[in-house]
């Protein structure tokens, strides 16, 4: 990347719409776009004032009017990239908006790169590499939550958090470093075992507490997955229909209608979830049935949790029992007793035995009774999975992860070497624990990894 270099890019999806923006970022920001664009009122001797939105139209090299526009000059350096830009809205026409760019990159722009004007804001100390991740979670938050994480991490929560860490990993080891350095100059002798071990018990705990606000943030981040199975003609696909208040699968009275599995999105408590209907598991011989059948299994087997559904109006029989048996240690599970609108022959209380920390739900899903009191079970359920530990910051990356898992070893390591080594290394194991740190605000990290990490981004970001 070249600092000097001035970007350009459409910044806007790329569609029929009201405003579409052409952005340019660079040091010939101005300069380029003056060549393109008449002002209406541009007599002013202040010509152009920063930030304040210019009438007037962009024109071709013949001097021909292409589209009317709005246009903001924003200078260095308080600006997304610290460098001087320019927003040009236009109308939103997909041909508008690429003539005007073409117009720009010929008077001297060059084409961004994805995710370049936030790799500018990280590479001029506008913001650091965790808050430019968090910029592109918020691109791409599927749910409302997932935005607050994201945006809370632009605040900069993690990069407190970690820089706080950072601190404590340089003052545990500074007694270290002093007493290598000048060992005559500590006349009490070495740094006390007592002391560092407390240090290091409490720097584990910061970094561990962190990793468990990752599994929570991540479902908000990617959503999670959440099976319905049970026996052939139970309900399951009514159930879906009714969780997703649509049509969306085909219910019949014959058993194996749902030969494929059918998935459908919603939002509860937060989570976005993928909800998968399977085909009824039971013995048979139809080849295409059964192969339904295994993909049934898959599916429960991926699935963060289940919902199991029961024929209230039928005893329960070996069938529902080895259904039962496809739940995972660490799954969730709720039981649906489907069809209360039919005489019960399903005592609850016998459920209730089997699966004690299952919640147990009535439902006539084909009249959409009891999908609420569902809902709330599914949202209890994930809450208790993924633990409501709201105080933990925003980690959504499994970059992160990486790098606290790594970190965190590092501690550990330190900790057995303050038992059986010399000092010197639990010093360096501290070291490697703060320098693996740096990789989330990116005061540590290679060229190549950052230019991967903003790859991902879209292009104009
Ligand atoms: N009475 C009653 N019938 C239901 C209920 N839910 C589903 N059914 C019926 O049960 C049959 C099988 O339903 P379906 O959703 O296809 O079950 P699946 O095979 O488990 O997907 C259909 O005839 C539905 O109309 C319910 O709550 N009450
Ligand atoms: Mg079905």
């Amino acid at each position: 990347m070249n600092k000097a270099d001035t970007i350009a890019a459409i910044s806007t999806p790329l569609g029929e719409g009201g405003i579409g923006i052409v952005r340019l970022s660079g040091p010939d920001a101005y300069r380029i776009t003056l060549e393109l664009f008449e002002c209406i009122r541009s007599t002013e001797m202040s010509f152009p004032e920063p930030r304040r939105l210019y009438h007037g139209y962009i024109r071709n090299q013949e001097g021909l009017r292409i589209d009317e526009v709005l246009t903001a000059f924003m200078p260095a350096p308080h600006t997304y990239t610290r460098e001087d830009v320019v927003e040009i809205n236009c109308h939103s026409g997909i041909m508008t908006l690429r003539i005007i760019l073409k117009l720009a990159l010929e008077s001297g722009a060059r084409l961004a790169e994805p995710g370049e004007y936030t790799k500018r804001a990280f590479i001029n100390g506008r913001i650091d590499l965790s808050q430019a991740e968090a910029v592109m979670n918020i691109v791409r938050a599927r749910s409302e939550e997932a935005v607050q994480v994201a945006s809370r991490a632009l605040q900069g929560e993690l990069t407190d958090k970690i820089e706080q860490i950072r601190d404590d990993l340089l003052a545990a080891r500074a007694p270290l470093e002093a007493w290598f350095d000048y060992p005559d100059e500590h006349e009490e002798g070495a740094p006390g075992k007592d002391q560092i071990k407390a240090e290091l018990e409490q720097l584990q705990k910061k970094v561990s507490e962190i990793l468990q606000g990752v599994e929570r943030n991540r479902a908000y981040q990617e959503g999670v997955s959440v099976a319905i199975i049970g026996k052939p003609n139970v309900g399951k696909s009514s159930l879906l229909n009714a969780l997703l208040r649509q049509q969306r699968a085909i219910v019949h009275e014959l058993p194996g209608t749902t030969r494929d599995m059918l998935e459908g999105f919603m939002s509860l408590g937060g989570y976005p979830i993928r909800l998968v209907d399977t085909a009824g598991i039971q013995g048979t011989d139809d080849p295409v049935e059964k192969e339904g059948i295994e993909r049934s299994r898959l599916a429960a087997n991926q699935a963060r949790m289940l919902i199991m559904v029961i024929d209230g109006s039928t005893p329960l029989d070996e069938a529902d029992n080895e259904i039962t048996m496809l739940r995972k240690q660490n799954q969730g599970l709720v039981i649906v007793v489907n069809k209360k609108d039919l005489e019960k022959r399903v005592p609850l209380e016998d459920l209730e035995k089997i699966h004690e920390d299952a919640e147990i739900i009535e439902t006539a899903a084909i009249k959409g009774e009891g999908i609420s009191l569902l809902e709330d079970a599914v949202t209890r359920q994930l809450d208790t999975l993924l633990g409501s530990n709201s105080e933990s910051p925003a980690i959504v990356s499994l970059r992160h992860e990486e790098i606290l898992t790594e970190t965190l070893k590092y501690i550990d390591s330190a900790m057995l070497a303050l038992e059986t080594h010399p000092l010197e290394l639990v010093s360096l194991e501290l070291q490697n624990a703060w320098n693996k740190l740096g990789e989330i605000t990116g005061e540590t990290v290679s060229e190549a990894l950052l230019d991967k990490i903003f790859s991902e981004f879209c292009l104009g970001k």
